[in-house]
């Protein structure tokens, strides 16, 4: 009877095992059976009651039943640990010959992009390409111009002033002055870099924009020379037909001054420059004798030409760190 019972128990936790799909219910099956308070432990513990003779035999019965269960259980252990394993290693497969991922890495400012351009054609012209501070002093940036301090024209810039006579430069022009005092002619620089005036925005206008500074010095120099060279730049920057038109201006550092102004396929005019013949004022603060050395000195709107060259409606954008617009250089 007992034989029986124990044959059918074999049948029925087989097919408790073959049932279970995780190693959690294969754990109750066991605790289920073998545990301390299983049935299989259960029938050991009972053994001491009966008489010898069943005891022998119930014993070997439910001992053979003990090693067959642990056994299935085993066995069904092994596969589910095999089946995540291999789960996990199929998830974690690496295709070697899928491709990379691209790194994505930034490209040039478009005022950056122009300023190198616009220095390679002067390098190619002869010019050096010099650099001054952007926090001036009074003196550089007006008083050694001859725009002294109660000239009307220091409110063609209106400044940004820092503390003991110290503003950020309002235009490259003061390089002029630092680089003249350090070299002798003949000379011809150019100096790119970032100024600033504290006025109203707008399409055309930003507090903070970039100039580009010219500067040439030698003997014989005329207003021809200067539109040679300038018109020699343009064609070489715009590649394109860019009508230029040059007008007079005024400037306390340079006499006679022009305005040029450029446009493109009829379009508004746009003021790119501002130049003119070095200012014999500005030779004698350097100490050069105005009788022997003449110059012509130019000051142009980078943003504005990179404006024209791009076909871009706004000078603001420059500084908006806009992707969208960044992007299509
Ligand atoms: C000057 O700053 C003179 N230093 C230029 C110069 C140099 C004249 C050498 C003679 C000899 P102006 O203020 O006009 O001049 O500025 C020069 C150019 O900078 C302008 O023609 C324009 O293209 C650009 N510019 C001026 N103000 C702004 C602004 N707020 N935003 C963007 N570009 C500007």
């Amino acid at each position: 009877m007992i034989k029986i019972n124990l044959k059918n128990l074999e049948i029925v936790v087989e097919k408790e095992i073959k049932k279970t799909d995780n190693l959690k219910d294969l754990d109750k099956i066991f605790r289920k059976y073998l545990g301390k308070k299983g049935k299989i432990t259960l029938i050991f513990n009972s053994l001491k009651k009966l008489p010898v003779n069943e005891r022998k035999d119930l014993g070997k019965q439910a001992n053979l039943i003990k090693i067959e269960i642990d056994r299935m259980i085993k066995k069904k252990s092994k596969e589910f640990k095999k089946e995540k394993r291999e789960a996990q290693l199929k998830k974690e497969r690496i295709d070697v010959t899928r491709p990379g991922k691209k790194i994505k890495i930034g490209h040039l400012h478009p005022l950056t992009l122009v300023q190198r351009e616009i220095g390679e054609i002067f390098q190619s012209m002869g010019f050096s390409i010099v650099v001054g501070p952007e926090v001036e002093t009074e003196w550089y940036n007006f008083d050694a111009l001859n725009i002294p301090e109660d000239h009307p024209a220091r409110d063609m810039w209106d400044t940004f002033w820092l503390k003991e006579k110290l503003l950020l430069r309002t235009h490259t022009s003061p390089v002029q002055i630092r680089y003249m005092e350090k070299h002798q002619p003949p000379l011809r620089i150019i100096v790119p870099g970032r100024v600033f005036r504290h006025e109203a925005t707008d399409a055309s206008h930003e507090i903070q924009f970039y100039q580009l500074e010219g500067l040439v010095v030698d003997k014989n120099v005329s207003a021809a020379n200067f539109r040679a060279v300038i018109e020699e730049f343009l064609k070489r920057f715009f590649k394109t037909d860019i009508e230029i038109r040059l007008r007079p201006g005024f400037f306390p550092f340079t006499e006679p001054s022009f305005e040029i102004d450029a446009r493109r396929e009829k379009g508004d005019w746009l003021e790119v420059m501002g130049a003119g013949m070095v200012h014999p004022n500005v030779f004698k603060t350097v100490g050069l004798n105005p009788k022997s050395w003449q110059g012509f000195a130019f000051g142009m709107g980078l943003d504005r030409l990179a404006m024209l060259k791009y076909k871009i409606s706004d000078t603001r954008l420059f500084y908006s760190s806009d992707l969208r617009f960044l992007k299509q250089f």
